[in-house]
């Protein structure tokens, strides 16, 4: 098929302005009576052929204004519905669907997650329900009528206020009736249906309107609600404080449902969440897990102004709502926690998954031009580097204007599908700010490069920086346009404050953001007493790598010096991974190599900063990633040269630290119950990464403390954090511990999945047999996604050297993998698929085993679009 390009988008020719929808539920056969009110756009011909889009569909029946229609009057097939000549006057079409949802395993349109019916429509599900124009810009209201079993689904939701229900007399069913006012893209409709247990609750908005909050679950699983219900409720309170967003129904549903392609989906009013990221309580979630709840329900609640009531125009504009979307709850989750902290932790989180896709073949602008497949573009780079965009444009405008022209957007765009172009004019005007340059944020792929260089002249007492900007050549962009920068700054005299400064010149420089927007440019800085250390790109302020050549005694100064908490803990990561590029290039070519003493004794001295609260310790000694370490290298990688670099540096980090850490070891249960709060995790973060040095300090108890963490942990985040060590460490009674593991959390799937995931992603060659012999454990579901991406998809991204082995059998196991699941979810193959996308990093000998197995599975000749697509790219 030939790409879809942004620049041929065309306005639909006919609106659907009003949907009818009867949907009449059955195990195996199920009817859907669709009846949409059409009429002509303004400019469209009498009579242009009205062209509807659909899935896999069959036609069962077809009336236009009540009449049955002629056959020669349309064309159906499974993916296209085309009436040639419509009449030029509006007219109501009505069309019989009938479906299949326990068939449908690609769980997009309808389908079936144990026994509970339920909806995926975003991009393109709705067309696998009826034929439809299933394209963002065409919004319509919905009234949705269900009808199901009484006994089989006593539970009965659809977008909206409930406006009726009752009995089928005599038959045993029953149905409801929803009614949706706000108009809406198709993507935005869901329907569930099943015997559900209720969680319900109440919200009072803003101007005095009760909300009846409820959240569907599984019964026996009420208990586990009560984390996701009070971060709903904080973030309706939050979108009203801080954007002054009030919610417009008179109900707000949320659904759990176990198998389910992605995190969640912000259906209007009827939110349908991945369980993962709705259930918990302190036996079978982790801290991390709590977080994720906490974010992933306000995006989900935040989408209702930012992609619900403004909506996007096509499917390249994705990082209107994403992006956005991503920098409120981002903001929301620092506001509810400590700001430093959710911000190393969101970085890491780019660094680490978009910044390799912006280096490799997957490499595509925030607002991509081209796709063949739309949910391929579900991406780290539309998702969090469109937040990042987001992130910047506050940073250059200031709060005041930020929230002015956010303001603007919301009153002037209410209720339209609309554009980045749009977008972006709103907070031109309310700040009088051209953004044209800015704009070169959504059409560039690729990670600019800032490279700085400075002097002190001590006559002068001018400090001068010179700065340049640069993205590297790309597939599909040879040259790149300077961007628009800003570079948050400090200049930290020698007693570590930042110092005052005269008069800058080279550079627009407001209060400590510097905007570096020329390809060079040398900014100078007046009435500098005395020789500075550069403190740059504080708080991360822009989505770019930093090319600063700063001596360890920089480093190690503002390591302990720096008043930003981010910077403080950049320095110490870059200190770290220096270190580590240097060991693993030693260990690679054979060489004798020892951990650097400033490194080591930096870690040291981290754990004692007790005036940083613990989150940030832990994030401080936590040692790159082997991927962060594979990215920094960035050709001819060879993952177990990282690998044993990272475990000298660990080991010798714990020699020096191993007398200090029993205390925090211990400690952290002072505090009676538990609480997920950050504060309480943050103790837990930091005993844990004191436990993982203590593990492999060499103390004669390593082995018994991190097996009594494990058998005594009255949590989970305890308790995974001692089995991480007991597995990837291959401790004594590393098998013991599984058992016991398995043992305790049989009945839950989300423990469950720790379980595989934490097998995955040991190192070690025996790795590989364990995860084959995995893949037929009885509680593995190759249907079901959570439980693919635990054991197949950990092990592809968070296994480097086994992935990446030398007899290429990792590559093969993902390979046969990606093959198999393509027929059956082609979203879940081609999400694994991607892991491949750094293959051209490797060492020749590993990338070209990487390659055979992509040309195996690209050999493929009925792939589903969604993998040739990602097969094809990663190819190129
Ligand atoms: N819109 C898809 C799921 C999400 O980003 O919220
Ligand atoms: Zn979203």
């Amino acid at each position: 098929a030939p790409a879809i390009r942004l620049e041929d988008y065309q306005p639909p020719l006919y609106r659907i302005d009003k949907v009818a929808l009867n949907v009449e539920l059955a195990p195996g056969a199920t009817r859907v009576t669709a009846t949409l009110e059409v009429s002509r756009q303004p400019g469209t011909e009498a009579g242009a052929p009205l062209v509807l889009d659909g899935d896999e569909l069959s036609l069962a029946g077809i009336k236009l204004n009540g009449e049955a229609l002629a056959e020669t009057a349309y064309a159906a097939t499974a993916d296209r519905l085309e009436l040639a000549s419509p009449p030029a006057d509006p007219f109501e079409l009505t069309l019989v669907t009938e479906l299949d949802p326990d068939a449908n395993t690609k769980l997009m349109g309808l389908f079936r997650s144990s026994a509970t019916y339920c909806t995926q429509c975003e991009a393109e599900g709705f067309r696998r329900i009826t034929y439809f124009l299933d394209r963002p810009d065409v919004l319509a209201v919905y009234t949705t009528r269900l009808e199901a079993s009484k006994k089989d689904c006593p539970v009965l939701l659809a977008n909206g206020n409930l406006t009726e229900t009752g009995d089928i007399d005599g038959t045993g069913r029953h149905y409801a009736v929803w009614h949706d006012p706000h108009p809406k893209p198709a993507y935005l409709f869901a329907l569930v249906a099943g015997d559900l247990a209720e969680v319900p609750d109440t919200f009072t908005t803003m101007s005095g309107k009760e909300v009846a909050l409820n959240i569907y679950v599984e019964h026996g699983k009420e208990s586990l609600c009560d984390w996701a219900m009070d971060s709903l409720k904080r973030s309706m309170r939050w979108d009203e404080e801080v954007f002054g967003r009030e919610y417009d129904l008179d109900v707000f549903n949320i659904v759990a449902v176990s198998d389910f392609n992605m995190g969640a989906m912000e259906n209007k009013g009827l939110n349908i969440f991945n369980d993962k990221y709705v259930l918990a309580d302190p036996e079978t979630a982790t801290d991390q897990d709590y977080a994720n709840i906490e974010a992933v329900i306000a995006h989900e609640y935040f989408h209702n102004w930012t992609g619900n009531r403004i909506t996007c125009r096509d499917w390249f504009q994705l990082c209107l709502k994403e992006g956005l979307t991503v920098f409120r709850d981002q903001e929301f989750s620092s506001d509810m926690r400590s700001r430093a902290v959710k911000r190393i932790a969101d970085v890491r989180l780019l660094k680490s998954h978009q910044f390799p896709e912006d280096a490799g073949p997957l490499a595509h602008p925030v607002r991509p031009r081209t796709y063949h497949e739309i949910n391929n573009f579900y991406t780290a780079t539309v998702y969090e580097k469109g937040a990042e965009v987001v992130r910047m444009l506050q940073t250059l405008l200031g709060e005041q204007k930020f929230r002015a022209g956010l303001d603007l957007y919301f009153d002037r765009h209410d209720g339209e599908a609309t554009t980045i172009e749009a977008f972006l004019s709103c907070f031109e005007e309310a700040s009088s700010t051209d953004l044209e340059q800015f704009s070169l944020w959504y059409e560039q792929a690729g990670t600019p490069v800032v490279s700085v260089e400075t002097e002190y002249d001590p006559d002068r007492k001018s400090f001068t920086v010179s700065l340049s900007q640069e993205i590297p050549p790309i597939a599909g962009q040879k040259s790149s346009k300077p961007a628009v920068i800003p570079l948050r700054f400090g200049l930290i005299g020698s007693n570590g404050e930042d110092m005052e400064t005269g008069s800058v010149e080279g550079a627009n420089v407001a209060g400590d953001v510097l905007v570096l927007d020329k390809a060079h440019q040398d900014v100078v800085f007046h009435n500098v007493a005395a020789a500075p250390v550069l403190s740059l790109l504080r708080g991360f302020s822009a989505p770019v790598r930093l090319n600063q050549p700063l001596h360890s005694e920089e480093l190690l100064f503002q390591a302990a010096q720096d008043r930003d908490p981010f910077n403080r803990w950049q320095a110490v990561q870059t200190l770290a991974m220096q270190d580590l590029v240097r060991l693993a290039g030693l260990v690679r070519d054979g060489s004798e190599g020892t951990p650097s003493e400033d490194v080591i004794g930096v870690f040291a001295s981290v754990l004692g900063e007790t005036q940083l609260d613990e989150a940030l310790r832990a994030q401080a000694l936590t040692l790159p990633s082997e991927a962060d370490v594979a990215q920094e290298i960035g050709k001819d990688v060879n993952p177990d040269a990282i690998h044993t670099a990272r475990q000298m540096l660990r080991r010798a980090v714990a020699a020096r630290i191993a007398s200090s850490l029993v205390p925090f070891i211990t400690d952290q249960s002072a505090g009676g119950t538990f609480s997920p709060d950050a504060q309480a995790a943050g103790k837990r973060a930091l005993a844990h990464r004191c436990l993982h040095y203590y593990a492999v300090s060499g103390a004669a108890d390593a082995t018994d403390l991190v097996w009594s963490r494990f058998a005594s942990a009255d949590n989970m985040t305890d308790r995974l954090a001692a089995l991480t060590l007991l597995v990837h460490d291959h401790m004594p009674r590393e098998e013991e511990a599984l058992a016991a593991y398995r043992e305790r959390h049989t009945d839950s799937s989300l423990a469950m999945d720790k379980w595989f995931m934490t097998q995955a992603t040991a190192p070690g060659n025996e790795t590989l047999d364990r995860v084959k012999a995995l893949m037929s454990d009885p509680s593995y579901d190759a249907g079901n996604p959570n439980r693919v991406r635990s054991l197949l998809q950990s092990f592809a991204t968070g296994n480097p050297t086994q992935f990446a082995r030398m007899d290429g059998a990792g590559f093969e196991l993902i390979a046969e993998s990606v093959l198999e699941i393509d027929k059956r979810n082609p979203q879940v193959a081609s999400r694994l698929l991607t892991s491949f996308r750094s293959w051209r990093a490797l060492d020749p000998q590993r990338s070209a085993l990487a390659e055979s197995a992509l040309l195996r599975i690209s050999a493929c000749e009925n792939l589903s679009r969604d993998s040739r697509d990602i097969v094809d790219r990663t190819l190129q």
